[in-house]
């Protein structure tokens, strides 16, 4: 197989396993990325995710993380449901959280097209990430042509929208590599102007410090007080950006069966949200991501709503 018959087999083998696309960019330094990163942090725009200060350097060159690669196989993975929560009252779960932890679906997936690139190509190295690793997944996937970065700093593509996940393969192996794509945000600033924290603070900027995804997963402590009643019923996550995004009017159902999520996550009212025990919070979150926050954060962020 030459170049170029090697980077089709990874493509076509990425679609068999469920990906949505595949791109793939040469491993190097991300010039452009280092003072947008740099810049971020020194506004504090992590928050208390103190995991976004290490590696700085690593973060920025994945030839750094794993050493001797060539080349980074960016994928897409869809996570969008085909039903929602029923009840238009009740506190609201992230789309992408409705299932089986993604992390745990998708690096399956990733170690199988690795290990059947290594059946087929030959003795090829590298690791798989996905949400994992000191990696900046958007800034890979954009250069990979698998989408621009949208105001609301989402990767998105007009064909598909914005709900996917991003994950990759750094491997030591050279292929052809693809070339990003335009923005088509133009002077859209829906995103912008529904966001109800005021968290994209300049156009492809996001203040992670304020987002309801970090108040009500990653923040371990009490949310501050100051923004109480802007929550918009969100008890885990926050997907109002995507949302209002026009080019999500075409995102179509994912058919991973691993995503969908239990019954019970669509059909519980609001008033059996408030009232949830942690037997009720174990048999609906069983290997889900929302087990992150664990019984004790989600209702902490589901009294808040009620504050
Ligand atoms: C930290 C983090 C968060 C934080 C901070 C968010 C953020 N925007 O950084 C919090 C907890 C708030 C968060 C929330 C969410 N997250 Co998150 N998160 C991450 C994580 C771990 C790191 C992101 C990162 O590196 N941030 C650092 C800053 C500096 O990067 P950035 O905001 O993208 O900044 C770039 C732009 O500002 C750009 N830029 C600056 N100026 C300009 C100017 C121009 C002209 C341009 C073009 C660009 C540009 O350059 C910067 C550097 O690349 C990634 C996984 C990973 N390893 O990459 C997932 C990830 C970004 N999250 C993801 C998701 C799904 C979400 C949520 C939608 C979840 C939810 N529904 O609640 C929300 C969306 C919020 C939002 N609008 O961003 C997905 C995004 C998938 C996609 N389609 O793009 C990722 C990639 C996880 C994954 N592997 O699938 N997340
Ligand atoms: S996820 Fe919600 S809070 Fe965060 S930037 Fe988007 S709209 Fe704002
Ligand atoms: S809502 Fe508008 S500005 Fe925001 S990402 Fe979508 S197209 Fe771009």
């Amino acid at each position: 197989m030459n170049t170029t018959q090697q980077t089709n087999f990874i493509k076509t083998e990425a679609k068999r396993l469920g990906f949505l696309s595949c791109g793939i960019s040469k491993a190097g330094f991300l010039e452009e990325e280092a003072p947008r990163l740099e810049a971020w942090l020194k506004k504090n725009q992590h928050g208390e995710m103190a995991y976004m200060e290490n590696h700085f350097d690593k973060r920025l060159d994945p030839t750094l993380l794993v050493p001797s690669s060539k080349s980074v196989v960016s994928l897409l993975f869809n996570y969008f449901p085909s039903k929602t929560q029923k009840d238009a009252t009740a506190p609201k779960i992230s789309k992408y959280a409705y299932g089986f932890d993604y992390h745990y679906v998708i690096k399956d997936k990733l170690k199988e097209l690795l290990f059947s690139i290594q059946e087929t190509i030959g003795d090829v190295h590298g690791r798989a990430f996905v949400d994992s690793a000191p990696v900046l997944d958007k800034a890979w996937a954009v250069k990979s042509g698998l989408g621009w970065m949208g105001k609301h700093s989402n990767v998105l593509t007009q064909k598909e929208g914005s709900f996917y996940f991003i994950a990759e393969l750094i491997i030591d192996l050279e292929l052809d590599y693809d070339l990003p794509v335009t923005d088509h945000c133009g002077s859209c600033t829906a995103c912008i102007d529904a966001c109800p924290t005021e968290a994209i603070t300049s156009e492809y900027g996001v203040d992670g410090s304020k987002c309801i995804s970090y108040f009500t997963i990653e923040l371990k402590e009490q949310i501050p007080s100051e923004i109480k009643g802007q929550f918009d019923n969100w008890m885990f996550g926050c997907d109002v950006c995507q949302d209002v995004c026009p080019w999500n009017r075409f995102s179509k159902a994912h058919n991973e069966p691993l995503f969908n999520p239990k019954p019970e996550l669509l059909s519980m009212t609001k008033k059996d949200w408030e009232e949830i025990t942690q037997e009720t919070f174990n048999k609906v979150f069983k290997n889900s991501a929302v087990k992150r926050t664990k019984y004790s954060g989600l209702t902490r962020n589901i009294r808040f709503l009620n504050q």
